[in-house]
């Protein structure tokens, strides 16, 4: 009996590990669905303190040089501090937003983009948690400018 029990473990476990193989990088969020499409104004992307678009650091229709000083639509605590970002970006053209890890939209220190549609799994990325910047390095807490492109080739989601 007892190894029937153990048996039937090591098969759920298996089953479970299997699942977890075919699931998407991006777990749908039902908060973040939430506030896209009942709270999020179009053309506007969102940072937020919290996992699952929980806390608004803030939004900006354009483009911001430094999240950490005190001006702008992102400011003070926005700066290393996003855990999840959204994208409800209206622009045919500067459509991407790129958060860099440095101000002044430098890319060196590493970026992630985020798309405005399902395209590369964008809209939003729920937990920032899951993703790394182009140079390896962590994506959560470590925004500190963003800027609005027309093309990208590292995306967070
Ligand atoms: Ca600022
Ligand atoms: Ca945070």
């Amino acid at each position: 009996m007892k190894r029937s029990l153990a048996s039937a473990a090591a098969v759920c476990g298996l089953a479970a590990g299997s699942l977890l193989i075919g699931t998407p990088a991006q777990a749908a969020s039902a908060t973040c669905d939430t506030f896209y499409n009942n709270t999020a104004k179009s053309g506007y992307m969102y940072a937020f303190n919290l996992r699952d678009c929980k806390d608004v650091l803030g939004a900006d229709a354009g483009d911001e040089y430094d999240w950490g000083d005190s001006t702008g639509e992102l400011k003070g605590r926005a700066t290393n501090n996003a855990e999840s970002v959204m994208n409800k970006g209206t622009g045919s053209t500067y459509h991407i937003v790129r958060f860099s890890d440095y101000t002044a939209y430098n890319t060196r220190e590493g970026y992630g983009c985020l798309s405005p549609n399902e395209t590369h799994q964008g809209k939003y990325a729920a937990d920032l948690w899951d993703n790394k910047l182009s140079d390896g390095g962590p994506a959560a807490n470590s925004f500190s400018s963003h800027t609005w492109v027309s093309s990208c080739s590292w995306w967070v989601d």
